[in-house]
């Protein structure tokens, strides 16, 4: 299977070409990509910490996809709306199915017209070619990254079928030794719409589960890890269509060692990665996760964490070691079920990839630095001995638009505890929550639905303090979580306690948080940020109640008025 083309930059610049394109798919659906001016495809941009990246969006999007996009009765009311073409506009395209733009997933850049900006940003078809300009920070982590289109509205439209690319901020041999001499390789996996909806289930299941649909119209959880998946997935642009595929194959000489990272691009589809040799699924060493390497202040950089499978949430991205076969054993790259909630969509079961060893398999395009410099040492205090100066609680919840009528559309909200749920508003006059530059928050994210979600907030990283109400306090920091689902039969709602980080100058702007399950997002389930410069006043009073630091007795009065609430 052939790796994403690598654009590299050179003395300290990348500058590129990006056309955004589509082509009709299977059953009406749409197939995206990007390509550069050489016709690469959704190439993998590498950049070093200090470059400036400098791309060229074009958007050569037809009308094809915008009738498809509009027969879906949730996007109508995003696309009549229009942006504010004042002087804040950003690009000056309207709202639509074929308006595109660029987010840098992950990246501490300015949330700033022609950076990173997605609130105002729109390139439509026709348009000039639309600029981005922006410098890779000097202690941007090295890792994985990723690149794709965020029109609220519409992003899971564009994001389905191919619209992303990996970026790659090198010189992680230089965080972890252990990964210095290694191949490396670039696994982007990418969900669409069912090639074969009406196929009935391959006879090699073990189970038939009954065929359901959820809220959102796509294949229901099954809860077996079997049945026909939500969406379809590839690797690498090599689809998986359910039922019956050829699996792509990832070619490695003999028991060797391999850095593999993998990022999760696809719109509403978790992973469940696992490389089973006979059936048995081996260690995987984890080295970085969301584009930062473990235990980022250990100077030897030799902490490895072994894993069985890996969870990778739609959006995130988990780099880790894999030993290669021997000669003649039997290995596949394979994902797992997830169990997303009696909600969710169904992840069933699935192979991705045979790996064959071959003594003469061809090594990976790209291999890491033998002898690194090492990298130095964060001048930042690690977020986890950074004290919060406030606790904040979010809640995921979902409403029928008509509670009256089953039938009626799903709205999906992301609440700070004290404010009204509403679906976001692209045209809101005020950010749902204000901070402060230079500050750091815990955030309890709750998730008061029956399905799993997937929070994410854009230009920060964040540590997990607490899943589930137990201290985990990881060694590592993401900007994508599992927030699990509701169940019903706990006093509590599922949640997880996030330590956000503010302190980075970078970050002064406004941005969004949202799930990254792109059919929640583009439903309503997003909230904006706006982080004031540190040397303005506090803007707290402004933005509502707030919650102090917490404590058992706030803890109590919660459940209780929960349990009157319910009553
Ligand atoms: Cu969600």
């Amino acid at each position: 299977m052939a790796e994403p083309e690598d654009l590299r930059s050179q003395n300290g610049v990348l500058e590129a070409d990006l056309t955004a394109r589509d082509a009709p798919g299977a059953n009406g659906s749409t197939l995206y990509c990007y390509t550069d001016a050489a016709g690469r495809e959704s190439p993998t941009l590498r950049v070093k910490p200090g470059d400036l990246v400098i791309l060229h969006l074009k958007n050569a999007l037809t009308d094809t996809v915008a009738a498809n996009a509009q027969s879906m009765p949730m996007h109508t009311h995003a696309a009549s709306s229009s942006r504010d073409h004042g002087p804040e506009s950003c690009g000056g395209g309207e709202m639509s199915a074929v308006a595109t733009n660029l987010h840098f997933h992950g990246l501490t850049i300015p949330p700033v017209c022609h950076q990173d900006d997605v609130l105002k940003t729109l390139v439509a078809p026709g348009d000039a070619t639309f600029e981005y300009r922006f410098r890779i920070p000097d202690d941007e982590p090295p890792g994985l990254y990723w690149y794709h289109p965020h029109v609220h509205g519409f992003s899971k439209q564009q994001l389905l079928g191919g619209a992303s690319g990996a970026l790659l901020v090198e010189g992680i041999e230089r965080a972890k030794k252990v990964v210095a001499g290694l191949p490396e390789r670039v696994f982007v996996i990418r969900d669409q719409d069912l090639v074969n909806p009406n196929a009935p289930p391959a006879k090699s299941e073990p189970v038939v589960p009954k065929f359901l649909v959820d809220r959102d119209g796509d294949a229901a959880n099954t809860g077996t890890g079997f049945g026909k998946p939500a969406k379809d997935l590839s690797i690498n642009y090599v689809p998986v269509p359910y039922p019956d595929y050829a699996p792509a194959m990832i070619e490695m000489r003999p028991k060797e060692r391999q850095l593999w990272r993998v990022l999760n691009a696809a719109a509403i589809t978790y992973l469940n990665i696992e490389v089973l040799f006979n059936h048995a699924p081996q260690p995987l060493g984890v080295v970085a996760m969301d584009g930062v390497p473990l235990s980022h202040d250990d100077p030897d950089g030799a902490n490895v964490s072994w894993q069985k499978h890996l969870v990778i949430p739609p959006g995130a991205r988990v780099e880790f070691l894999v030993d290669g076969p021997a000669a003649g054993e039997d290995a596949l790259l394979v994902t797992r079920t997830v169990d997303t909630g009696p909600g969710g969509e169904n992840d069933p079961n699935r192979m991705l990839a045979r790996i064959v060893a071959k003594a003469d398999a061809p090594e990976p395009r790209s291999t890491l630095s033998r002898s690194p410099e090492p990298l130095a040492a964060s001048a930042t205090p690690w977020l986890g001995a950074v004290a919060p100066v406030r606790v904040r609680r979010l809640y995921f919840s979902e409403k029928l638009e008509n509670p009256e009528d089953p039938t009626s559309a799903v709205e999906f909200y992301l609440t700070e505890e004290g404010q009204q749920p509403k679906m976001f508003d692209m045209n809101a006059s005020e950010p749902n929550i204000v901070v402060q530059q230079g500050t750091v928050e815990d955030w309890i994210i709750e998730n008061r639905s029956s399905e799993l979600h997937d929070f994410h907030i854009h230009q920060l990283h964040f540590l997990l303090i607490d899943y589930m109400g137990r201290p985990v306090n990881e060694n590592f920091l993401r900007d994508t979580v599992n927030v699990p689902y509701n169940t019903g039969r706990s006093l509590t709602y599922p949640s997880v306690r996030l330590r956000m980080d503010f302190r980075d100058p970078n970050i002064v702007g406004t941005f969004v948080y949202h799930c990254h399950i792109l059919e929640h997002e583009d439903k309503g389930m997003m909230g904006s940020i706006r982080v004031d410069p540190s040397a303005t006043s506090n803007h707290e009073a402004k933005n509502g109640t707030h919650e102090g630091p917490e404590s058992d007795a706030g803890n109590a009065s919660r459940v209780a008025q929960r349990l009157v609430k319910s009553r």
